[in-house]
C-alpha cells in the first residue's frame, strides 16, 4: 500500500526572497524544524487508546517580539492559529477525526506554542503567526510570507525518508541511516530516534524496522 500526505503547502520560487533593512519579523528556526514530517507509530501497539504525536513547537523568531495590544513580551494562544491542511484542503486528523487548537505559549524566545492535542495524523499541520505580533523594537509586524510566518509539520507514520509517502524506500532510508550513511537536518542528531524509534521507546532496534 502507498498512502501519503501529497503536495508541500508552499509556493514554487518563493524561496528567492532577497532579505534587506527594514525587512518585517520573521520566524528564523523552529523545533521541530519547518516541513519536519514525524515519521514515527501514530499509536503504542499495545494499546491502541495511546495516541503518539507531536503537541508542541519551538519558535525563534528574527526579533525580540511583543504583542501588539498588551505591548507585552508574553505571547498568548491568541497571537497563533492552527489548521491541518492536506492538498491545501483543510482535514482532520485521520485517526481521531479531531484537529487541534492552540493551547497556550510559554517562553519569551524561543517560544514554545503547546496545542490542545497532537498534530493531524496523514497531513499539515500549520502554526502560522497572527499579525498582532510585533517586532518589539521597531513595531513592524510579523511577514506575511509564507516562509516567514508559519511553521508546517507534517505525520505520516514510516515516511523515513522524508518524501511525503511511504514505500519501500523507507526500509532502506531505515537501514542506510542506522548504518551512518546519512545525516538528518539539525536540530536532530544521532542515534536520531526521531527517524528510526518506531514504536517510541527510546531503543532503536530489529522491532522498529519489523513495522515498516
Ligand atoms: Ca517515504
Ligand atoms: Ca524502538
Amino acid at each position: 500500500m502507498r498512502i501519503n500526505i501529497a503536495i508541500l503547502p508552499i509556493t514554487p520560487g518563493a524561496a528567492y526572497v532577497f532579505k534587506f533593512a527594514g525587512t518585517p519579523l520573521r520566524i528564523t528556526s523552529s523545533s521541530p524544524p519547518n516541513l519536519f514530517v514525524d515519521p514515527l507509530q501514530d499509536r503504542d501497539p499495545s494499546d491502541s487508546n495511546t495516541l503518539y504525536g507531536i503537541q508542541s513547537v519551538s519558535i525563534t523568531f528574527s526579533a525580540a517580539v511583543k504583542d501588539s495590544t498588551s505591548g507585552s513580551a508574553t505571547l498568548t494562544a491568541n497571537n497563533f492559529q492552527v489548521r491541518c491542511t492536506k492538498n491545501g484542503a483543510d482535514v482532520t486528523d485521520l485517526q481521531t477525526g479531531l484537529t487541534p487548537s492552540i493551547s497556550t505559549v510559554t517562553g519569551t524566545g524561543p517560544y514554545t506554542v503547546h496545542l490542545s492535542r497532537r498534530i493531524c495524523l496523514g497531513a499539515w499541520t500549520e502554526i502560522r503567526v497572527k499579525s498582532n505580533v510585533l517586532d518589539a523594537a521597531s513595531g513592524t509586524p510579523i511577514a506575511t510570507n509564507d516562509y516567514d510566518n508559519r511553521v508546517v509539520l507534517g505525520f505520516l507514520p514510516m515516511d523515513v525518508n522524508q518524501d511525503y509517502q511511504v514505500s519501500g524506500d523507507d526500509i532502506i532510508r531505515w537501514v542506510s541511516i542506522t548504518s551512518e550513511t546519512f545525516t538528518p537536518p539539525p536540530p536532530f542528531a544521532a542515534p536520531y530516534v526521531e527517524y528510526l524509534d518506531q514504536k517510541r521507546n527510546g531503543i532503536i532496534a530489529g522491532e522498529d524496522i519489523n513495522s515498516l
